[in-house]
Order: structure tokens, then sequence, then C-alpha cells
């Protein structure tokens, strides 16, 4: 590229910027207002340490938007529809959070660490304006502030090792989205059974971003002998997987339904959580949209997809591709891209033109999450 992305003091940097720096970043993306490393030079390296090994992801910019206080639950109740009666500290859950028309806005990470204390771990929109609002409207008790916590990811098959290596035998119990608030020789730390990816990892929560270098050392050395290296949330795999990326797969309008997250709202339940009304209205009609898999045709995919790709059958608007990319283990190589379709074109198999940066491609839908051989 002939251009370089400008630092400055409206983004923040995070608090493993200097050590990622050190370990050869070269890309990073802007996301809830700080710069996140996206590529280390090797993506294929990244996607193979990702998926056979162990690597490590600077996720600080999944920002903790913390709701303190009496009604710390009760505002977390109303922020979701999900049903969160039976929420025990320690174990967290995947919220979606919509507005009132029912558009998602966010899917956060949410861990109860106490009954008077909540995280709500974001994806890449302003959550802490938003919750701080509705607390206020909805007359709560309870503080919301985004306190100096920072997840660094450990994620792959021989991520446990490294993590059981760092902390002992303990977290190999840990339930998904359980977590444990501990420490590392006095680095105070929050570890948890998670990241986005379907390979397994955990998630080191951070709670002082002075020792960011010095944690990140600590996971390097620690991983050393399962040759642990640097990466990223990464775009192929978690197409593979069907994870979802908020912003990149939504529109202004996409409620959980058209994601497939219906199974995350309770329209039954008693709590007035925001968009309740537009949720029970659209699980009443049916969902305009799905979220699916593409496979797509063409020669292999170099570079991810800059902008969505308009998709048509028999000339009309039919959907997009939000993200492409070529797998490695798709069909043992092969194209894919995920997106939201036209319901009546979500049916595995259909032939969609499709509008790509390097010319017109054919997009047949496939179901989430693809087949990888292996696995
Ligand atoms: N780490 C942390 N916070 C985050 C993210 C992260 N917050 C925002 C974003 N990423 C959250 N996104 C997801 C989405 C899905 C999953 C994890 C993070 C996930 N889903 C499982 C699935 O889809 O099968 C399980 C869902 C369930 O059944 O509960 O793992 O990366 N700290």
């Amino acid at each position: 590229m002939p251009f370089e992305l400008a630092l400055g003091a409206r983004n923040r940097k995070s608090p493993f910027f200097e050590a990622t720096v050190a370990a050869g970043v070269t890309q990073f993306t802007v996301y809830n207002h700080m710069y996140m490393p996206t590529s280390y030079g090797d993506p294929a390296a990244e996607y193979r340490r990702l998926t056979e090994g162990v690597a490590m992801w600077d996720v600080s910019v999944e920002r903790q938007v913390q709701l303190a206080g009496p009604d710390a639950l009760a505002l977390a109740r109303i922020l979701t529809p999900r049903n969160l009666d039976k929420l025990k500290p320690g174990q967290g859950r995947y919220v979606p959070i919509c507005d009132h028309r029912g558009a998602i806005l966010n899917d956060p990470v949410l861990l109860p660490l106490a009954d008077d204390l909540v995280w709500l771990s974001i994806a890449d929109s302003d959550m802490v304006l938003w919750a701080r609002a509705i607390a206020a409207e909805r007359g709560l008790d309870v503080t919301v502030s985004e306190p100096d916590v920072s997840p660094l990811a450990i994620q792959g098959p021989k991520a446990e090792e490294v993590v059981a290596g760092l902390f002992g035998e303990w977290v190999r119990e840990l339930s998904y989205f359980g977590f444990r608030e501990t420490e590392l020789d006095g680095i105070a730390l929050v570890v948890a059974r998670s990241g986005w990816s379907k390979q397994g990892g955990f998630e080191l929560y951070l709670r002082d971003g002075r020792c960011g270098t010095d944690l990140w050392n600590r996971v390097v050395e620690a991983g050393r002998g399962h040759d642990i290296g640097p990466g990223s949330p990464n775009p192929i795999e978690r197409m593979e997987s069907g994870l979802i990326s908020i912003g990149a797969d939504t529109d202004d309008e996409t409620n959980p339904f058209e994601l497939g997250l219906g199974r995350f709202v309770d329209v039954e339940q008693e709590t007035d959580f925001i968009g309740k009304a537009a949720l029970a209205r659209i699980a009443d009609e049916g969902r305009r949209r799905q979220f699916v898999g593409y496979r797509i045709d063409g020669p292999p995919l170099a570079a991810p997809a800059q902008h969505r790709w308009p998709l048509h059958a028999g000339g009309k608007p039919a959907g997009f591709v939000s993200s492409a990319g070529f797998s490695p283990r798709v069909d043992g190589g092969s194209n894919i891209g995920v997106g939201l379709v036209e319901t009546g074109l979500a049916e595995e198999g259909t032939e969609l033109a499709c509008d790509s940066e390097t010319g017109p491609r054919t997009a047949k839908v496939a179901y989430l999450p693809f087949a990888t051989g292996g696995s």
C-alpha cells in the first residue's frame, strides 16, 4: 500500500502495543478507538499456528464495559434479550445487545464477577455510551465505566498446554466462557476459556495496563516449547466456524434472528429488555435475511474483501458477501465467504452472481460452519 495509518490521540495504543511491534506486527486496524494488530506479515503461518498449534493475539480492543453497583445485573438484563435468570458468578455468557428496533448493536461476552459487578467484553461499537444512557433513563443505581482491563487471547489446539503451564492444572477444568480471577507473579488477571475462534483457547484479561509487555513476554516464554507465535483474530478461521463480526456482517437493520442467534433471544421472560416488542414482532413475522456461508469460484482470493460484495439473482439484489478469502481446509482448498442473503435464496447450493473486487464471480450458498476435513 502506498500509504500509512495515522496514529494520534483520538485512538489509543494497547498495553501490548510495544510488545506487538517488537514481535513484528505489519498491519493494524482501528477498533473501539484503538489500534489492533491484524497481521505479522505471513497469513498462512498465522492460520497454521491457530489451526495446528498455538497463537497469541492482542485483543485489548475488546474493551470491558463495567457495570458496578446494586443494579449491575438489572442493567445487564435490560441490555440483552438473552435470559439471565440462571447467571452465576464465574460463568460467562454470549449476550447480543439490540436497539429498540431489534437491530443488533454488539455481541459481547458477559462476565459476572460478583452480584454487583459485571463486565461486558464488547465488539466494535460504543457500548459504554449506550449502557450509561440506558442506566440513567431507567433510573438504575449502577456506575458504568471502562476499566483498565485488556484481553490477550491464546488460541489453538495447544493453547491449553501453554495456559496450564502458566497457571496450573485447574485451567483445564474451566467450562466454555468460565473464568477465574487470579494473578501471575503479582500481575492481576482474569483467566477465561474463550476467544473468537473454534480452535479452543483462553483469554487473559490483564488488569494493569503497565504490565502489558511483561505479560506478553511471559506467555511467549511459556509457549516456547509449543512453537507459539503472534497472530490476530483470524478472518479465514472465523468464516469456517461461522463466527459473527459485528459491523462487517451486520448493517443498521440486522437482527439476531437473521444472524442465527435466535436461541439467545427470550421474548417470554419478565424483564422489559431493550428491543423486546420489536423482537417479538420479528419472531412472529420471520426473518427477511439469513447469515450463511458461500463457496466462491474463480482464482484463489489473494487478499481479504475490502468492502461488501453485492449479490444478485435474476438481476435482483439478493444480499451481500461481507467477508471472503481462501481457506486451505474447505474442500481441500477453496474460496469462501460469509454474509446475509434473502431468506428465499438461503438454501444450500443456491447460485448467486457476485460483484467481487477482482470481477464477477459465482457465490454458492453453504451452511455454516464449513466442514474443514480433519475435525
Ligand atoms: N474476546 C473477548 N470479547 C469479545 C470477543 C473476543 N467480545 C466481542 C467479540 N469477540 C465477541 N464475539 C464472539 C462471538 C462468538 C463467540 C465468542 C465471541 C463464541 N461463540 C460460540 C459459538 O458460536 O458456538 C458459543 C456461543 C454459545 O453457545 O454461548 O465462542 O474474542 N474477550
